[in-house]
């Protein structure tokens, strides 16, 4: 019998209060049981609401520093049990072993970040153009905050917005994606762990469908934070809109890199390995589209191919593994469609191009390594995000085409560009549209203490990581005291 996740309301693990299906994670790699749960319903959101709700009167007359030091508790349960939720991670999602015990440093990195915001002040003294009267800002929690996390980094993406959220004084409610569950219960239970008061942290599990619409249109939901699919996003924001809702939205992507003629060749080939195929390209981040200058372009895809073609492919657990299995039959399913699309648009496969199925790759969800050259940037491989180990190559002439062809896109998250010209370079990290660029180094990889997110339908404005995700969290209030005993009139008395 696999471990029983349940809800985390109040303080308390707890059944649905409905009859919900029961749910059952398998290892994408392997099909060993990891966990089972129910599906919530919308009483159980009720609930979790109404408790976040009534924690947050106290939670925020919590002095922020002391907010922080939970945070500082909660970072020793994460670096003690580091290893074990690494494992985990390898079996529930299906990382290989060293990507999962980078995801779970990445909320370790978060934890230390966040817990020293929450000693800055975070805020401006203006000076008045009147005497005797001050100006300053101050930063407010928003109330319950909605934090909606996918699979991919199971442990930092729940990181990047539960650390920040609980510093500034909000309360949350947590969806982790129903893939990664059992995950979603470990965080929960550090944080638990950690001190956090009851209330101030609440857990419903589930598929979203049942369940989503009843916890953003909340009304005593104040924010939503939401990482995931360009269209899960848009339905959440088209649904927030009319409640005036706050909403960060971090989706999908379609980042490419893109290399010179005079660009070192073995460096790119590497990041580019590392970026389109580490984590089975299932990063928000991850390198689907690489444009090449026609005079390297065929050298380049023979490199790319010649090493891609040998990346092994196995379970997460296994360290030589370069990536592990696709998340769920229907993503498996979902990439190996595109790669049909892309045959029949006409690219050419130089690598991949299938499911894996023999052997030890018979009982788990498992793709090839795949590239396609001879891509037109309008083709649907080119244009649509596939989340997945597939790679389409672009032969431009120039520069000017290369950007081009790079901002193309709906998109815009990560971008990168090879090149040793120090004035290309720069040229490029102001044309390339993306929320994040890189200059020699591939698309992924992001540190805690920078902002990301996106432009176009990759976001919505706002910037979780970095000092900006405290903009994400917080109101801003501006005070005004006038000390001068009369009634002054700006703009008025003192012109
Ligand atoms: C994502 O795929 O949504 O920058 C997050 C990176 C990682 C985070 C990716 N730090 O690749």
């Amino acid at each position: 019998m696999s471990e029983e996740v349940l809800n985390f309301i109040n303080g308390q693990w707890v059944a649905t209060k409905g009859k919900g299906e029961k749910l059952v994670r398998k290892d994408p790699g392997n099909g060993d049981e990891i966990c089972h749960m129910r599906q919530s319903d919308n009483a159980d959101v009720d609930a979790a609401v109404a408790a976040a709700k009534a924690a947050f009167a106290d939670w925020k007359k919590v002095p922020r520093p002391e907010r922080a030091k939970l945070i500082l508790n909660s970072v020793e349960i994460v670096r003690r049990r580091k290893e074990e939720i690494a494992q985990l991670m390898t079996r529930e999602m299906g990382k290989p072993i060293a990507e999962a015990r980078g995801d779970v440093q990445e909320a370790i990195d978060m934890a230390y970040y966040i817990a020293a915001e929450g000693r800055r002040g975070w805020g401006w003294q203006i000076p008045s153009e009147l005497p005797n009267k001050r100006m300053y800002t101050m930063r407010q929690p928003l109330g319950v905050c909605a934090l909606i996390t996918p699979w991919n980094f199971p442990i930092a993406i729940p990181s990047w917005k539960s650390y920040p959220a609980l510093v500034m004084g909000n309360t949350c409610v947590f969806k982790p994606a129903e893939d990664t569950t059992l995950l979603g219960k470990r965080w929960t239970e550090i944080l638990h762990e950690s001190g956090f008061p009851k209330g101030v942290f609440n857990m419903v599990v589930g598929h979203g469908a049942p369940i989503g619409d009843r916890l953003v249109t909340h009304p005593d939901v104040a924010m939503v934070s939401f990482t995931g699919s360009t269209t899960t996003g848009l339905a959440i924001a088209a649904k927030t809109a009319p409640l005036n809702k706050r909403l960060s939205l971090e989706m999908g992507g379609k980042n490419p890199v893109v290399i010179m003629d005079d660009a070192d060749l073995e460096l790119a080939l590497h990041a580019v390995l590392w970026c389109s195929f580490g984590t089975s390209g299932q990063r928000c981040t991850a390198c689907s589209r690489v444009i090449v200058h026609e005079k390297v372009h065929d050298k380049f895809v023979k490199m790319l191919a010649d090493h891609a073609g040998r990346l092994k492919v196995g379970h997460g657990s296994d360290p030589a593994s370069f990536f592990g299995a696709i998340v769920n039959e229907k993503q498996l399913a979902k990439i190996d469609g595109y790669v049909q699309i892309g045959l029949k648009e006409g690219a050419r496969l130089e690598c991949g191009g299938k499911v894996l199925k023999d052997g030890a790759y018979a009982k788990g969800n498992y793709y090839a390594a795949t590239v396609f050259s001879n891509v037109r940037p309008d083709m649907r491989i080119a244009q649509e995000e596939i989340f997945g180990p597939v790679l389409s190559v672009i032969k431009v002439k120039d520069y000017e085409e290369a950007i081009r062809v790079a901002n193309h896109v709906a998109y815009g998250l990560s971008t990168s560009f090879f090149s040793r010209d120090v004035n290309l370079c720069h040229r490029a990290s102001e044309e390339l549209e993306s929320g994040l660029c890189y200059i020699n180094a591939g698309t992924t990889g992001a540190e805690v203490s920078t902002p990301f997110g996106g432009w176009k339908n990759t976001g919505n404005g706002h910037r979780e990581g970095g000092p900006t995700v405290i903009d994400a969290f917080s109101e801003i209030k501006t005070v005004i005291i006038d000390y001068s005993g009369k009634v002054q009139k700006a703009q008025i008395d003192n012109n």
